[in-house]
């Protein structure tokens, strides 16, 4: 048995559990209870704070966990990065109000910053011989400056509309994040391998994330240049049709050339195109 801590509630709960279930775990969400049994894999789940979750795998609490990179690098503990996982994705950036005059970090020195970072924010500061004022607070940082009680912040930002409705311009890019699978470094034989089987599925998972599986007839003097369009992992797959001179060529895209592609195959004669969401890809 293996125990997986995940985010309660908030921004990374819900594609957390999809990722667990679409690796095939099943989990019953009870809302009222912390820690539950999955089925379809030897699991449990305790649900935390996204703050607590890199404490309690390093101190053995949860086996793993899931959880966003800025929390695991701003609270320190010593846990095994294992995965990426390609969602949660934000950066935590310094931001000062739009009528400041920026040019470089220099500027910050002697500034008072609003942050729930501060580790991170004083690591960056150190490296740039910075001397600011940090002020960890709890929740909206983002109003610190327009309330006075800081010169400007340091916060995560995504889209970057929490900013611009609050008057303040991003200045630097500190810190990139992503949810990640984190791991307890000493993890007993039985629970290495149950992550390593978890890890394969999870990986499956990933990779057939934003990939269709594209069919299409197209006629054998084609077939030189489809192939040229679509590099598969070893290379498309061709059948020939009842139809002398014609072939089904089927291929794995990525969603983002999908489009760029149908329309390059459609100039070279491919007709009947057909196109399919891929579920699992294991390669
Ligand atoms: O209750 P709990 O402590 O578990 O949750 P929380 O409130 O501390 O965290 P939550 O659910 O807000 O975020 C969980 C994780 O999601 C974070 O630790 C990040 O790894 C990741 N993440 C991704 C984000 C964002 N995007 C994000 N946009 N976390 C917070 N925000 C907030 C940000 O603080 C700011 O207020 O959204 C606002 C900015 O968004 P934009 O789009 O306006 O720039
Ligand atoms: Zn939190």
């Amino acid at each position: 048995m293996i125990r997986i801590a995940i985010q309660t509630k908030g921004r990374l709960n819900e594609q957390s559990v999809s990722l667990l279930r679409d690796a095939g775990i099943n989990i019953e969400e009870n809302k009222r209870k912390f820690l539950t049994k999955a089925g379809g894999f030897p699991l449990e789940v305790l649900y935390l704070r996204d703050d607590d979750i890199p404490q309690s795998v390093a101190m053995g609490a949860a086996d793993i966990g899931i959880v966003g990179m800025n929390e695991v690098a701003e609270k320190g503990f010593d846990v095994e990065i294992v995965k990426k996982l390609g969602f949660g994705g934000c950066r935590i950036s310094l931001a000062v109000p739009k009528t400041e005059r920026y040019e470089s970090v220099e500027y910050f020195n002697g500034k008072r910053i609003a942050t729930s970072y501060p580790n991170i924010l004083s690591r960056f500061f150190e490296e740039r011989g910075v001397k600011a004022e940090i002020h960890n607070i709890a929740g909206s940082v983002e109003i610190a400056p327009a309330a006075g009680i800081a010169d400007a912040i340091f916060d995560i930002v995504s889209s970057g509309g929490t900013l611009v409705s609050n008057g303040l311009v991003e200045v630097e890019r500190v810190f990139e994040s992503e949810a990640v699978l984190i791991a307890n470094k000493e993890l007993s034989a039985e629970k290495r391998e149950l992550l390593e089987t978890l890890l394969f599925r999870i990986e499956a998972v990933l990779v057939s994330s934003g990939k269709k599986y594209l069919l299409m007839n197209l006629p054998e003097e084609a077939i030189k240049e489809a192939i040229e369009i679509l590099p598969a992992m070893r290379s498309p797959t061709l059948m020939p049709l009842a139809q002398p001179g014609w072939y089904s060529l089927h291929s794995v895209v990525e969603e983002r050339e999908l489009w760029d592609k149908v329309d390059r195959l459609k100039k070279i004669g491919a007709e009947g195109i057909l196109v399919l969401s891929v579920d699992k890809l294991i390669v």
